[in-house]
Parts: structure tokens; sequence; C-alpha cells
């Protein structure tokens, strides 16, 4: 086993500790287990960091198999076993170390447990932009997946450059970032990116989500120091429709983090669940308040003594925000319903394949009609 040169990657002894314990069972035959980032991911592909290059691989059919069935399929930022190509096949992926931390992407109103968009991601940078961009609305979906998916988000306000609509993009932002950091910056002057330095510490997994045209991948650049992705501008009369980035793609700042640039989200679903898919922590100042209604299930709609009510007639909480909060809340709902239909349904499935299994294993000790009917 070698971990030699992914320390940037951010191996370390936590990953070398699982990866260790996956890789132990795929020591077939000649060919050596060897750790490796997911770097890029194209169709049916991966690219590999194997340290000194990368190499572009192909999933072992048991992944394929087990992917197409609902089982995990090798995502940008993944830790896998893999195989390096020789006589005997292709460099291939033969197993995925599970992950600390999942940003997972639900289409609204969907049944499917939804896409990966980036694995073990330690920090998300919510990129907005002054702008049109500055919707608050999107911002708290975003805020509640990032925390849903165990990585820290930091919102950033990019294009602060547009002097003339920055004081209303980032009041309008610090509103919702409830206890997210926010932070100005400007990928074109370079104002603003060495407060960011203190969230890419050297090994860390840092993904930029955002709308198409906030200027991520701008942003990737100007870390960078360099012009490497493709950044282009958005059309005025209509921003719909023209991702310039397709691909996500990680990428290691000289001394410092691994960036995941990515295509621009347009739709983002709730993903439901225990913490209610992130959304106590994305509206950390709602529930707090909401603790102090003197009734423990109080709907802030009139009962006396709404600790809610009162910030709202205060004017120190928007109307919106809390309609906000019941309107995601109740699509976390219908999501984790929709998701445990789906187990269900897994079960049932999972329940006749064993006892299809079964006969067949009588039916080998015991001929036909085991049970002498
Ligand atoms: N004024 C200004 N424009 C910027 C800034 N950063 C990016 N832009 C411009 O915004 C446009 C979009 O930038 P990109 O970096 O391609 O945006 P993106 O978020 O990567 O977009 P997708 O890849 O489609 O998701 C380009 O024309 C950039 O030049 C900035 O700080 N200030
Ligand atoms: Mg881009
Ligand atoms: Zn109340």
């Amino acid at each position: 086993m070698s971990g030699l040169g992914l320390a940037p990657w951010g191996w370390d002894e936590r990953v070398a500790a699982a990866w260790s314990a996956v890789a132990s069972a795929h020591r077939a035959g000649e060919r050596i287990p060897l750790p490796a980032p997911v770097v890029a991911e194209h169709r049916g592909a991966w690219d590999l960091e194997t340290g000194e290059d990368v190499v572009r691989a192909i999933a072992s059919g048991a992944i394929r198999r087990a992917a197409a069935t609902g089982g995990p399929a090798p995502a940008v930022g993944d830790w896998v076993v893999s195989h390096r190509a020789d006589r005997i096949g292709p460099d291939m992926i033969v197993a995925l170390v599970p992950r600390a931390t999942a940003f997972v992407r639900r289409e609204p109103g969907r049944i499917a447990a939804g896409q990966i968009v980036a694995a073990n991601v330690d920090v998300v940078l919510l990129v907005t932009a002054v702008g049109r961009d500055a919707n608050p609305r999107r911002l708290e979906r975003y805020l509640a997946v990032a925390w849903a998916s165990g990585a820290t988000p930091v919102v950033v306000v990019n294009k602060a450059d547009l002097r003339d609509g920055l004081a209303d993009a980032l009041r309008v932002t610090a509103r919702v970032a409830a206890g997210a950091p926010v932070v100005a910056v400007s990928a074109r002057t370079g104002e603003g990116l060495d407060r960011l330095a203190d969230h890419l510490r050297p090994g860390a997994t840092v993904a930029l989500l955002g709308s198409s045209g906030v200027g991520k991948s701008s942003l990737v650049n100007a870390l960078l120091g360099e012009e490497r992705l493709d950044t282009r501008a958005v059309r005025v009369d209509d921003d719909r429709g023209r991702h310039t980035t397709t691909a996500r793609m990680l990428v290691r700042l000289p001394g410092g983090a691994c960036l995941l640039d990515t295509p621009g989200m347009r739709e983002l679903g709730m993903a439901g669940g225990e913490d209610g898919g992130g959304l106590d922590a994305a509206f950390a100042d709602v529930v707090s308040l909401a603790a102090r209604c003197r009734f423990s299930d109080c709907a802030h709609e009139g009962e006396p003594a709404c600790a809610v009510r009162a910030a709202i007639d205060g004017g120190t909480l928007a109307p919106d925000r809390l309609e906000s909060h019941r309107q995601l809340a109740r699509e976390a709902r219908t999501s984790s319903a929709r998701l445990d239909a789906r187990s269900r349904a897994e079960e049932r499935r999972e329940t006749r394949r064993r006892g299809v299994m079964y006969r067949e294993i009588l039916r080998a000790k015991y001929g036909e009609n085991p049970r002498g009917r």
C-alpha cells in the first residue's frame, strides 16, 4: 500500500486506515491495489490521481452492477481502490472507500435517491454574485443541502467590483446566512481573495457550487493565478442554459486546498432525513426563536407568547424567511416519505430475491419439489 505523493490530495491516517480496510479484500492475483482520489468524472470513466500522473480508469463490473441498483458510483472526491493498467486489463476502480461527506443533488419532485455531486468535501463555497443572482430563497436551499452534506458552508459573494449592487447583495445574503461566514470577493480584481484563505487549508477539499455565470471557474483561476479553466460571459438577455463548465473537476492549489469546480446548478431538491435535511442549521435563527415560544409545538400562527411572531412584529425576523423555512421543511418531509417508500420497495425486492435463492438451494439439495408436494 502506498499513499506516497497523495498527501496534498488529503491522504492522511484516517483515509489510510479506511482505505486499508477496504483494500484488504482486493488483493486478487498479481494486481496490486493502489489508493487514488477521483479527480474528474466523465461518461463511464473517471480520472484518478496516482501521485505522479493522472490516469483514466473504468469501474469494475461489480461496481457497475451495484451502481445500477442504487449502490454508490464513483464521484469526484472519492478515495478508491484501483488496479493499474497492465497486460491483464486497463486502469480500473475496484472498490470505493466509504465517504465522510456527500453533497447530494436531488431534482425537486423526483423520487430518485439523488446524484452525488461531490464526495468527501470539507468546505462548500456557495458562490453568488452581485447583481441578478442575489436570490435569498435559492441561497437558503443551498445552505440546507450543504449543512446536510456534512461539509462546512461558506457564502461567497463574487463580483464585488460591481459596486452598485454590492451593498444590496451583502444585506440580502447576511440575512439568510445564519451562522455561515459571508465573504465578498472579486475574481476580476482579486479583492477579498485573501479572506478565503482561512477556508482553504492544505489537504482540504473545497467545492464551489452556485448558479451558472456567478464566476466559480473565474474564482478557481484567480486562486490558481492562471487561466486554467474556461470561463465565459453570460448573455445579458438570457442567462439560462449556458453552462461553461460541463464536468466536475478537482484542481490542486499550490501548497493549499483542492478546489472542486462544478457546472452551475439550476435546481436543487431537499434531502429530508433525520436532521430535517440540514434545515435546522440553515435556519438556526428561526429554530432558536421557536425554542422560546411558550408551546413546544407552536405553529407561530397567533398562539400566545410566540417568540417567532414577536420577532417578526419587532422587525428582527423577515416574514418571508419563516415562510421559506416552512416550505423547505414541507419539501424535505415529502422527500423523506418518497425515499421511505423507495427503500420499502427495495426491501420487498430483496426478500423476493432471497426467497428465490433459498428455493434454489433447496432444489439443489433435495431435487425438484423440495417439500415433497
Ligand atoms: N465583474 C466581474 N465579472 C466576473 C467576476 N468573476 C467572473 N466574472 C465574469 O462572469 C462570467 C462567468 O464567469 P464563469 O467563471 O464562467 O462562471 P461559472 O460560475 O463558472 O459558470 P458555469 O461554468 O456556467 O457554471 C465571465 O464573463 C466572467 O468574466 C468578477 O469578480 N467580477
Ligand atoms: Mg464554470
Ligand atoms: Zn411560536
